[in-house]
């Protein structure tokens, strides 16, 4: 079952500090919590990162797995070191080796150590599915493996993304897709959760949306941006028209456009779209409006 609270105790081994100090924080009101019908207190992981994140306190120590796990000694020396590749090897292991929970497991454990949304995309999901990208090439993992672990990484981020800490909302509202034949959505996801956790609202339209129809989405929603993610320009037909005709629709409505992902150095997108290539550039990008 997926953890998505933390005891007294366990917040105290992540800050290194007594359950008295735990304790005295809650009752202070300075770390929320919720408590059981028995009395005890609970920990909601947005409201531990949301505690890290106002007071400039971060964890110095490591939770335990729930499950018995022989990758956990080499993750508690790697959240704690921040050692990405031995985090993305370990994605990688326990995609395709463990069931779907142990994913999204994983990716709440790293977020509780503060490793921050945008290092979980584009320091772990991107190389991790790189590298597994590869493996099928050599074939090492089967077409089935492969599948499993893309599906189980949405899904992952699907749970994962009801425990973030949400920023106070914006009052704007993105609309996301991918264009034509374009499948590959995990990048989208990412972006959009990204968008989320910085109080936008969004709407989600997956891949394969239709150039006409995500124009219509335009101007039936009007958001405040539009995000596009490309990973494979070759498989939508005439994708640099149908980018400009969209960047068209947007401005007519207000709307900012950005293109994301590994495909975009071949797509020629034409002066209304925003060039972005990472979790981070996104990010950047927003926090440029708030300056
Ligand atoms: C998973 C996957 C699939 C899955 C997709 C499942 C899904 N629901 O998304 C499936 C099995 C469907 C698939 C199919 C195909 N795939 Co594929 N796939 C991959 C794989 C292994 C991982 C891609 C991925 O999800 N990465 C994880 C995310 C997190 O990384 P990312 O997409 O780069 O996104 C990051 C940034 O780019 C950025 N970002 C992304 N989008 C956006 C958007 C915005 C707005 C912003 C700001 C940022 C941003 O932020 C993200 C976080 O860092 C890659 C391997 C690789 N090297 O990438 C091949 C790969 C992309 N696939 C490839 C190919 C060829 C195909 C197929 C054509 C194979 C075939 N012969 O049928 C098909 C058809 C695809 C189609 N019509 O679109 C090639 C592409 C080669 C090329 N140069 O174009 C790759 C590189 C594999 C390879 N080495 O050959 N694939």
């Amino acid at each position: 079952m997926q953890k998505t609270m933390l005891s007294t105790a366990e917040v105290a081994r992540l800050f290194n500090v007594t359950e008295t100090t735990v304790k005295r924080w809650a009752d202070d009101g300075i770390l929320r919590c919720q408590r059981t019908p028995g009395g005890h207190r609970k920990f909601l992981i947005a409201q531990v990162v949301e505690f890290a994140e106002v007071n400039h306190f971060e964890p110095t120590g490591v939770l335990e797995f729930t499950d018995s796990d022989a990758l956990a000694p080499a993750i508690h020396v790697a959240v704690l070191s921040r050692d990405f590749p031995v985090l993305v090897d370990a994605f990688i292991r326990k995609a395709l080796a463990q069931g779907r929970s142990s994913l999204s497991t994983y990716l709440s454990y790293l977020y509780a150590h503060r490793i921050h949304l945008w290092e979980i995309f584009d320091l772990i999901l991107h190389p991790a599915l790189q590298s597994v990208g590869e493996m099928w090439e050599r074939g090492e993992i089967s077409l089935t493996q492969e599948h499993r672990l893309s599906y189980g990484t949405l899904d992952a981020l699907g749970r994962l993304q009801a425990q973030i800490l949400i920023k106070p909302a914006t009052g704007s509202t993105a609309l996301c897709a991918c264009l034509g034949e374009e499948l590959h959505e995990i990048g989208l996801r990412c972006a959009c959760s990204l968008l989320e956790s910085e109080g936008w609202s969004t709407h989600y339209l997956g891949a394969r949306v239709p150039s006409r129809d995500l124009r219509a989405a335009i101007t039936g929603l009007r958001p405040e941006m539009v995000l596009v993610s490309v990973t494979c320009p070759g498989v939508s037909e005439d994708l640099g028209r149908q980018l400009a005709e969209l960047g068209g629709e947007a401005r007519g409505v207000g709307a900012r456009c950005v293109l994301g992902g590994r495909g975009v150095d071949r797509v020629i997108a034409g002066e209304a779209w925003e060039v972005l290539s990472s979790s981070k550039g996104l990010l950047d990008y927003l926090a440029g409006d708030s300056r």
